[in-house]
């Protein structure tokens, strides 16, 4: 007879793989506020993977050259790529992709504010490749050594993905910057109109972060907001200084004391209406979603008639078989 484990020995088994950094697997115990915190965050990662294509999808018809077609399009397909693995690991924790899609579609699911912002000329996919992808990858490589492996597993995969699109990025705007004048001004503008929603992507300060704490407890988060925003400003401004870019920021300079540089503080203010929903383009992006979900309506109805069909042709196959093998001749042991 197997014995159920009571509670107690459950939470016991579940803290003591957090504290060994060790994997917590889809069939291993785990209490729901973790569950839920795992739903949450990685659902609200792939939101933003799948509405995070619309900005620069804006620009695929409109690419400079067949080059920069091929490139971008194969970069908004890779971040398709990113959703639908996340959306599988979210799946593990007991949730369907048709309820997170129903969440995001009624706004009751977040994703990250800077798919938000519009972009208004094809230097923004350079900066998007690199500032946005450069953001994301240093919130991201910590989340490889997240406690929840299908989630851990899946940003490894991507994390080698978001550092090509990362190098896109800068290779483009590398380009710009040794063009011409108004080339040049097109960067700079970009850099300008990005550079504070860009450090917004890490989430509010940790003083207003009601969540960081027992995510990093439990081995989700493996950083703070706070630290993965100064990592990224320290690895940021010596690129912006081989690119030719000011960062528009006045308080940005080296700290010799703290070895980390210095910078300002962006509008949370601005951050909270974005998150609210009242960011430029939230209306937008939502509205574009909803459209493309209902004339995706056909494709899933004929997927699942597809999947129906043959779940019913192996059905009859296997009852055939059987009927075959306990049929006169198999019992009377001739081979057939
Ligand atoms: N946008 O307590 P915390 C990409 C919400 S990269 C919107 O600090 P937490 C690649 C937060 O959900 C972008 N909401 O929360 C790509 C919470 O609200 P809730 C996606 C935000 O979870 C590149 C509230 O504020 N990356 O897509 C944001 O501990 C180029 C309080 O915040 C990820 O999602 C925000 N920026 O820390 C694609 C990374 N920040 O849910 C296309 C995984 C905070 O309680 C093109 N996620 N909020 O109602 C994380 O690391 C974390 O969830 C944080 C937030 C750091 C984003």
């Amino acid at each position: 007879m197997t014995t159920i484990p009571a509670e107690p020995d459950l939470q016991a088994a579940f803290d003591a793989t957090i504290d060994r950094h060790d994997r917590i697997e889809p069939r291993d115990w785990m209490p729901d506020a973790y569950r839920k915190t795992l739903v949450r965050q990685i659902a609200q990662h792939a939101h933003s993977e799948i509405i995070g294509m619309q900005p620069e999808g804006n620009w695929i018809g409109r690419a400079p050259s067949l080059r920069r077609k091929a490139i971008l399009l194969a970069k908004v397909q890779d971040e398709a790529g990113h959703g639908l693995y996340l959306y599988s690991a979210c799946e593990t924790l007991g949730v369907s992709r048709a309820e997170l899609t129903d969440l995001l579609l009624s706004g009751r699911q977040k994703y990250s504010s800077i798919f938000n912002y519009p972009t208004l000329s094809y230097a923004d996919v350079g900066t998007i490749g690199w500032l946005v992808d450069g953001a994301a990858i240093c919130n991201q490589v910590p989340l490889c050594r997240t406690s929840y492996g299908p989630y851990g597993r899946a940003m490894i995969r991507i994390c080698k993905e978001e550092s090509f699109h990362q190098r896109q990025g800068y290779e483009l705007l590398m380009t710009m910057m040794r063009g011409t004048d108004e080339q040049r001004a097109m960067v700079q503008e970009s850099v300008d109109r990005f550079w504070w929603p860009v450090l917004m992507m890490f989430g509010p300060p940790d003083a207003q972060s009601p969540n960081s704490a027992q995510s990093m407890a439990w081995g989700i988060k493996r950083n703070s907001n706070d630290e993965l925003r100064q990592k990224f400003v320290d690895m940021t401004v010596p690129q912006a200084e081989a690119l030719g870019v000011t960062l528009p920021d006045p308080g940005l300079r080296w700290n010799e004391e703290r070895g980390h540089y210095d910078f300002g503080e962006p509008d949370w203010q601005e951050f909270a209406a974005v998150i609210r929903g009242d960011g430029p383009c939230n209306a937008q992006r939502l509205a574009h979603r909803r459209a493309a979900h209902e004339e995706g309506a056909w494709v899933r109805e004929a997927a699942t008639a597809f999947a129906e069909r043959e779940a019913a042709a192996r059905e009859s196959a296997a009852r055939e078989q059987a009927e075959g093998a306990s049929g006169p001749a198999a019992r009377e042991g001739v081979a057939r």
